[in-house]
């Protein structure tokens, strides 16, 4: 049965007695919003679910900051609840990340710098930072990377914007039978001339080995091809498709930056089906500030 642990008392209460094999960590006012996909998991997929605010495990839990209290906390619920199943449910404005150490000194250009990562909150084996100094996931902090919990995250920072992907989630479990589920779209374009990279090699490849019958032919969209490949990527698009592999550079509004053929991009705002981002309709929580690493030592 689906219980919500608001406050600490629930959530010890909770403690060992009851298995949820899913949780839903999200913010107080997102409860509501969570609801009906916690109720689908229930009755769909066989699995106990209960959703836990993030406001009674930052008051509940140990840890220097947010997300170590958030990790310490599903270390908790896969200890004593049995859970198998994590839904972050907010943006990192919302339920912050972690960010992990990378050391790539070995490449060119070097790079000595972070990147987000949930692994964080899968992979539950010490604290993935062995040696003390706030900087996560180093080489010295011996962390194994291999997820403990399977970990999601609905990356929505507004109410309109969880409502908006629990109602296509449970829209797209719907129906298993429609048409677009057997639609894939590969595009692959040359990110670079010398060496030369040329991404319709990477989709041949896919196309050859992964792209299952029932989804064949794949339509493609590659630099070799004559015609204009941003309108036949934007006509493939809002024809639907189950999947979009892109081999390009691009960010979160922009695909296929180096297409050369096509002189602009694949301007995702474009599309027929895309619904624009939401105006903010409340504040964001103020961010934690996130504890001063000490002196690297590195090397
Ligand atoms: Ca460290
Ligand atoms: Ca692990
Ligand atoms: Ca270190």
């Amino acid at each position: 049965m689906r219980r919500l642990c608001l406050g600490i008392a629930l959530l010890v209460a909770a403690g060992s007695a009851q298995q949820y094999d899913h949780v839903t960590v999200t913010t107080d006012s997102f409860v509501s919003r969570f609801a009906p996909l916690g109720a689908w998991i229930e009755s769909n997929l066989g699995l106990s679910d209960t959703t836990v605010t993030a406001e009674a495990i930052y008051a509940a839990f140990p840890g220097r900051d947010r997300p170590e209290k958030l990790r310490n906390f599903i270390k908790h619920a896969y200890s004593n609840w049995g859970t198998t199943h994590v839904l972050l449910g907010g943006d990192d404005d919302i339920l912050p990340c972690r960010k992990g150490w990378v050391d790539a000194s070995s490449i060119l250009p070097p790079i000595k710098d972070t990147v987000p990562t949930d692994l964080y909150f899968s992979d539950l084996g010490g604290d993935w930072d062995r040696d003390g100094d706030n900087v996560f996931g180093e080489v010295e902090d011996s962390v194994d990377l291999y997820p403990d919990v399977h970990v999601a995250r609905m990356p929505a920072t507004y109410r309109s914007s969880v409502d908006r992907m629990v109602g296509k989630f449970l829209s797209y479990c719907a129906d298993p039978s429609a048409a677009y589920l057997r639609n894939i779209l590969l595009t692959g374009f040359d990110i670079a001339i010398s060496p030369p990279v040329y991404g319709e090699v990477t989709m041949a490849l896919y196309d050859s080995l992964y792209v299952p019958a029932s989804m064949k032919p794949a339509t493609r969209v590659y630099d070799s091809h004559s015609g204009n490949h941003r309108s036949a990527v934007l006509d493939a698009l809002n024809a639907g498709q189950h999947m979009y592999i892109q081999w390009d550079h691009g960010n979160t509004d922009e695909s296929a930056r180096h297409d050369k053929k096509v002189e602009l991009v694949t301007r995702m705002m474009e599309l027929k089906k895309q619904q624009a981002c939401p105006r903010p309709e409340e504040a964001k929580p103020q961010r934690e500030a996130t504890p001063r690493p000490r002196a690297r030592h590195h090397g």
